[in-house]
């Protein structure tokens, strides 16, 4: 890192910036304000991936440091103007002039006093009218918000804030990479899966100060924070709906294999065991498919770190996981076999549906099963390839 523990500032402001010269200047003005007013040693970073308006030259203008970062988005800009700063402190808030800087101090304070990461929050403090379009106000922020206290336990009741601040030991710990709108997401989870001091302190939103639109898009940032954090909670989404389904299913399927059963009002039959057959199998792709997600999720370091998994790679390897599958696709190919045989000492006369049909839908069940084990276990060996690769006791970033 360029910093020089002698030299380095307390506290870097970090704006990330595209294309905002009509607001630039006087957001700049705001930081330069609040960094006088509270006698702050700091410095000022404006991140630009690209914009065309003349931005960065007002940046420099007003005395900021330019950082130009190659990649494009939001994510990508702060997480350049983060490597780039030097302050001990980081405070990152938008260049259109929703928001003041000078309700970072109260952050500031805060990360002084031992907090890790001070979110700003609108909702305890205030939204000025027209300052957020109602979708958001009322859909997008609060139900993203919401998930995202549940999924992840995060303490923080406006998840999308723009004004926040952080360690900087913190942001090199974190290991952030989404580029996107998203990152404001990536933050908060990784923060809260860490355990860090994350605090809150009420924020006021204003109308931003630029005659053209955001470069927020509705429908497509809000999906991005919510995939986001959809993949990232793959035992929600995935592995515990997958395992209720394929319980029902197996159960159903164990019961109607010895024959019909007799509700009353009605009986469940073959066409029942067809349906409890496709939700044991789509139960088990979904529960396979969750570990697969896990999988990603630990070895591009977008979830937390989980040394427990990559320990099971010792146990649950390719090997034993082709071998699993090969030996349950047999018995698949076992009860057909069986099936057969009767069939044929019997004199190979009709093939009865309601006899038939039993054996072969357990047997077909055991095949897709069998064959999933078999490619989910290519899947998780290539996934974990980067720890493989790192060999015994190592994890991707050892
Ligand atoms: N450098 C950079 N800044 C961006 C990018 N997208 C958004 N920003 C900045 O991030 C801040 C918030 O963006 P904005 O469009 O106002 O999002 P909204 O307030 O959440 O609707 C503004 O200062 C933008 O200039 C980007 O791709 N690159
Ligand atoms: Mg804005």
């Amino acid at each position: 890192m360029s910093a020089k523990p002698d030299t380095a500032p307390e506290v870097s402001f970090v704006l990330p910036c595209l294309d905002e010269a009509e607001t630039l200047e006087a957001c700049l003005e705001v930081v330069k304000r609040t960094i006088r007013e509270h006698d702050l040693d700091a410095e000022i970073v404006v991140a630009d991936n690209g914009s065309r308006d003349g931005s960065p030259e007002i940046a420099e203008r007003c005395g900021a440091r330019v950082v130009h970062v190659a990649e494009r988005g939001y994510g990508a800009a702060l997480q350049g103007g983060f490597a780039a700063a030097r302050g001990r402190f980081l405070v990152m808030g938008d260049a259109d002039q929703s928001y003041d800087f000078g309700e970072a101090w109260p952050m500031i304070e805060r990360l002084r006093a031992g907090a890790d990461l001070v979110m700003g929050s609108r909702f305890a403090g205030a939204i000025e009218p027209d300052a957020m379009p109602w979708s958001h106000r009322w859909l997008g922020n609060p139900v993203l918000s919401f998930l995202g206290r549940r999924l992840f336990r995060a303490p923080v009741s406006d998840f999308h804030c723009g004004l926040r601040a952080l360690r900087r030991d913190v942001f090199e710990r974190l290991r952030l990479r989404t580029l996107g709108m998203e990152f404001a997401s990536e933050l908060v989870v990784k923060a809260s899966a860490a355990g860090l001091r994350i605090e809150e302190t009420p924020v006021t939103l204003y109308p931003d100060g630029r005659s053209g639109a955001p470069h927020l898009r509705t429908w497509r940032d809000g999906w991005r924070h919510l995939r986001f954090m959809l993949i990232l909670s793959p035992g929600y989404t995935l592995f515990a709906p997958g395992l209720l389904l394929m319980a029902i299913g197996a159960l159903l399927l164990a019961r109607l294999a010895f024959g019909p059963l007799e509700l009353g009002f009605a009986t469940l039959d073959i066409h029942s065991m067809l349906v409890a057959s496709l939700l044991v199998i789509v139960g088990y792709q979904a529960a396979t498919t969750a570990i697969a997600a896990q999988i990603f999720s630990v070895a591009e370091e977008l979830g937390r770190p989980s040394p427990r998994m990559w320990r099971a790679f010792e146990i649950f390897t390719l090997e034993r996981g082709l071998l699993a599958g090969v030996l349950i696709t047999t018995c698949g190919l076992a009860i057909v076999g069986h099936s057969a045989w009767d069939w044929a000492r019997g004199g190979m006369g009709p093939l009865v549906p309601s006899v038939v049909m039993r054996p072969l839908l357990l047997a077909a069940t055991w095949m897709v099963v069998g064959v999933q084990t078999l490619l989910m276990s290519f899947l998780y060996s290539m996934l974990g390839i980067r720890r493989q690769n790192a060999g015994p006791g190592g994890g991707p970033s050892a």
